[in-house]
């Protein structure tokens, strides 16, 4: 049935504007967990006004209609046409009153999009494009209407009825059946609906708004999960706060909603005032969550939580603008997080995830620009490319324009487009003009996919003391895009004394010289910059706070490195120097063991390494930062073909002759840091077991660390150290790790999220037995197929951050993860999609395993009814 769509391209040049408008939208379920009735009335009014009759196009998936009425009438099959996902009710008059009937069966929905079943209860999901199993609508984010909901159910399985704004009405009806009403007073699309019934316990706070709302704050978790929710409603209310403080955003409405799922495809969903999370984003305590749980917890209730004006209040006019909403609210996720916790360590986390998930995305089958052009699937473009990228697209607003500017821009934005669904163009404009400035050409951002590199020289004239800067921007070609356009870089730049001392600037024309960081910008293919004044050859360090999405060139020399390692005033160049020098390093080893010779470790990477873990002063944070190694996968896109042994040999290699040459300085910051005080919450706790745990790894690499893990593991109070020590044990195949890991199945087993934990620690661990173990693993109670964070952590953790075991030389991984693909296919399209893109770099590694990948990828292909997700996924892959 899906094969007619699967393959149909949808352009973003050939949007058309909904000929109706839909003045109100009035919705009435019969709640059942294998059927539901859904009754909808919709109020249709032609947007010409006095225009001739015209055709009303709605959407619908997986509904089995009962009735139509229009204006009363019933209508027979001869009164409308039905074919595949549209029904066509050709020449409806100006006002138009349409009224269905479908039933769906949300206990057989196994997509997770539309109503489905999660444990006992019933909860929906509707972006992009899921309200259209729901009921027929035209499902498109530019048809915007108020909604009023009424829900039946059986008041013993489904106390709780919930659906987005005031509840309205309740009612006892007859046999233990009972009515709740709710009306949402904000016009909004169908993406941002939803509804859920169950057996659900709240936690309840609220939050007084700057003008004086006081506004009731509910999460709603099955029973057992009641005292896992302080963390999350502790976030929503410094979420609360931050958006008025920083961004004069206040909350519009008495009630929000917050329900935890353990079924979920995504993170979250801001449905107004009824926002529904992945409970991993939801639920913790200090012995079942990590920090970075915590972390992730706080940046998601933000994240939904801004959605409310960036993306609710103003939403999208179709789906190629999603990064109007999604870059600037994951902008604005960042920042509160940069406010909550260290700037500088946020930072440096945002730069790793873009290098690592969104460079390999612009560089491979699936490149798009932030806004893209087509799609086949708009599941498959909830991006990194389209989020990160997108975010960083913001940012450099927020560069150029500063905060007050940027401020400015939003205040426009929100003047002009609120209530309104808009385009990226709409954005820039308010920026723009809230700033009197041009940016047309900073608007080749969106429309340009592939990571620009900049290719940057320098040249120190003794004699006239000036020093010249040229960079060079080239964006490499990319699927269907083959010429660029230079961009606009905002270019922020430091010179530093070979002592490490700051040098004030001053660009050739200008009067004086300025201290401090300089923002310079770059908007030709080259460019080049002239200092004068320049007492001695300088270091430079380039791109500060990573002013710009880009892969920056520069053949620094080591020591130079070493000086910005030590002395630079900005934390992502500090870290970004030491991620170079230790990058560097292993890929000189990884050449010389291709070529036979014995491997070495680099005096400078460990004299820079050494002054590192010296530092007594620096946040412990930040210090972990530094110390963590690049990642295989972050490595071997770096090489012209991966070396999957060579790289994880060399890695390993390194990192142990670090371990030993600093043991004394691991081991003795281990101690202090390891000072047995209790678990706390803090931002300053947390950095000091970052910096614990990190040093706990590298002492695993030498004799000492076992026996402190095994401590650790013993005495530990939270789940940090409890899988810090773990994972290093299971990591060394310590004979502990295999206690360890019975003991832990032991306690957690009936524990979902914990139990996600576990699965990862096994189908990270390197080499190519792991595929027995993982494919061991799908038969374990706590595994389902169905459950998306259990694929996610078993199947995709194995997939996509277990290079040596995906990569098995036999192709025993790749065999096994096609066999998940089509499985989870049947099931699952949406989650399939994202497993199969596992296979998208098999370009880049050597001809064995490459042919062993493309027969995967063809097997795939080949497999008869895959979804319409799946085969976009693999056919760009293949083509
Ligand atoms: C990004 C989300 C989706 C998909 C959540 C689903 C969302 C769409 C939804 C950053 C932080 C938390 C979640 C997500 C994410 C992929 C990623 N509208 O709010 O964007
Ligand atoms: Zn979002």
């Amino acid at each position: 049935m899906k094969e007619g769509i699967a393959g149909k391209t949808i352009y973003r040049k050939d949007y058309l504007a909904y000929p109706w408008d839909v003045n109100h939208l009035d919705l009435h379920f019969d709640i059942g967990i294998e059927t539901t009735i859904v009754r909808a009335e919709m109020a249709f009014e032609l947007k010409d006004g006095a225009g001739a009759p015209q055709d009303i196009v709605l959407n619908g998936s997986d509904l089995q209609l009962v009735s139509i009425r229009l204006n009363d009438r019933i209508l027979t099959t001869d009164d409308y046409v039905l074919e595949g996902e549209t029904l066509t009710i050709p020449g409806a008059p100006q006002n138009s009153i349409l009224k269905t009937e479908v039933r769906i069966h949300p206990a057989s929905n196994s997509a997770l999009e539309g109503l489905y079943l999660s444990g006992k209860f019933l909860l929906t999901q509707c972006e992009a494009q899921g309200f259209r199993k729901i009921t027929w609508f035209p499902d498109r984010p530019d048809v915007m209407t108020t909604y009023r909901v009424t829900l039946e159910a059986d008041k013993s399985n489904f106390p709780v009825l919930l659906s987005n704004g005031n509840k309205t009405e309740t009612a006892e009806l007859p046999s233990g059946r009972h009515r709740v009403c709710w009306q949402d007073p904000f016009p909004k699309p169908s993406y941002l609906f939803a509804l859920v019934a169950g057996d659900l316990s709240l936690v309840e706070d609220h939050f007084i708004t700057r003008s004086g709302r006081d506004v009731s704050l509910r999460i709603y978790v099955e029973k057992e999960n009641l005292d896992r929710c302080d963390h999350a409603m502790e976030s929503l209310v410094n979420s609360m706060r931050w958006d008025e403080d920083r961004f004069d955003l206040e909350y519009d409405l008495d009630i929000y909603h917050i329900v935890a799922t353990n079924d979920f495809n995504m993170g979250a969903m801001e449905n107004k005032s009824l926002n529904i999370f992945n409970s991993k984003y939801v639920l913790a305590r200090p012995d079942t969550a990590t920090d970075a749980d915590y972390q992730g917890i706080e940046g998601v209730i933000g994240h939904e939580y801004f959605h409310n004006w960036t993306g609710n209040r103003v939403t999208c006019q179709d789906w190629f603008q999603l990064t109007l909403k999604e870059g600037l609210t994951v902008f604005r996720d960042e920042e509160f997080s940069a406010d909550m916790q260290s700037r500088a360590v946020k930072r440096i986390r945002v730069v790793r995830d873009l290098r690592s998930r969104q460079f390999p995305e612009d560089d491979g089958p699936m490149a798009h620009p932030i806004r893209p052009d087509h799609y086949a699937e708009i599941n498959n473009f909830y991006t990194a490319t389209v989020y990160q990228k997108g975010a960083t697209i913001i940012r450099m607003y927020h560069t150029l324009l500063g905060e007050s500017g940027f401020q400015k821009g939003m205040k426009l934005y929100f003047e002009r487009h609120d209530g309104q669904a808009v385009t990226c163009d709409d954005f820039l404009s308010a920026m723009a003009d809230a700033n009197d400035v041009n940016l047309d050409r900073f608007g080749r951002w969106y429309s340009q996919s592939g990571t620009p590199q900049v290719f940057v020289s320098d040249h120190y004239d003794a004699s006239t003391k000036r020093y010249t800067l040229t960079l060079k921007q080239i964006t490499p070609a990319t699927p269907g895009q083959q010429d660029k356009l230079p961009l606009v870089l905002p270019f922020a730049l430091g010179l530093l004394t070979s002592q490490g001392e700051e040098l004030a600037l001053q660009l050739e024309g200008e009067t004086e010289a300025v201290s401090g960081t300089r923002l310079l910008i770059m908007e030709e293919a080259q460019q080049a910059f002239s200092f004068i004044n320049i007492p001695q050859a300088p270091v430079p360090s380039l791109f500060r706070d990573y002013s710009a999405p880009v892969k920056i060139f520069f053949d620094y020399l080591p020591e130079q490195l070493a000086t910005l390692i030590a002395y630079d005033s900005d934390a992502y160049v500090r870290w970004d120097a030491a991620q170079r020098m230790a990058q560097n390093a292993i890929l000189e080893q990884c050449r010389q063991r291709a070529k036979g010779n014995e491997m070495v470790l680099d005096t400078s990477l460990v004299r820079a390494f050494r002054g590192i873990m010296s530092d007594n002063q620096a946040d412990p944070a930040l210090l972990a930062e530094a110390l963590q190694l690049p990642d295989e996968d972050y490595l071997a896109e770096q090489m012209e073909v991966a070396d999957v042994e060579g790289i994880h040999e060399a890695r390993k290699f390194i990192k142990k002759g670090l371990a030993i040459e600093l043991e004394a300085l691991f081991s003795g910051r281990y101690a202090t840091l390891n000072d047995g005080s209790p678990y706390q919450k803090t931002a300053i706790a947390m950095a000091r077991r970052s910096l614990k745990n990190i040093c706990l790894s590298y002492l695993l690499e030498t004799g000492t660390g076992e026996s402190l893990a095994g401590a650790q593991l013993a005495s530990s109070d939270n789940m940090t150290d409890t899988l810090a020590a773990m994972q290093g044990l299971v990591l060394m195949d310590s004979p502990l790790a295999k206690t360890a890991l019975l003991e832990f199945e032991t306690k957690w087993q009936a524990d979902a999220l914990v139990m996600d934990k576990w699965f990862i620690m096994q189908a990270i661990k390197p080499g190519s037995n792991t595929v027995t173990t993982v494919r061991a693993l799908m038969d374990h109670p706590a595994f389902s197929i169905q459950n998306p964070n259990k694929v996610r952590a078993l199947i995709g953790v194995f997939a996509m951050l277990n290079p040596t075991g995906f990569h098995a030389a036999d192709g025993s991984g790749y065999a096994f993860h096609a066999d998940r693909v089509i499985e989870l296919d049947a099931l699952n399209p949406q989650i399939a999609a994202r497993m199969a893109s596992a296979f998208n770099r098999w370009k880049r590694y050597d001809e064995g395993r490459k042919a062993l990948m493309k027969t995967e990828l063809e097997r795939i292909a080949s497999a008869g009814g895959l979804s319409g997700d799946v085969s976009e996924i693999v056919s760009n892959a293949l083509r």
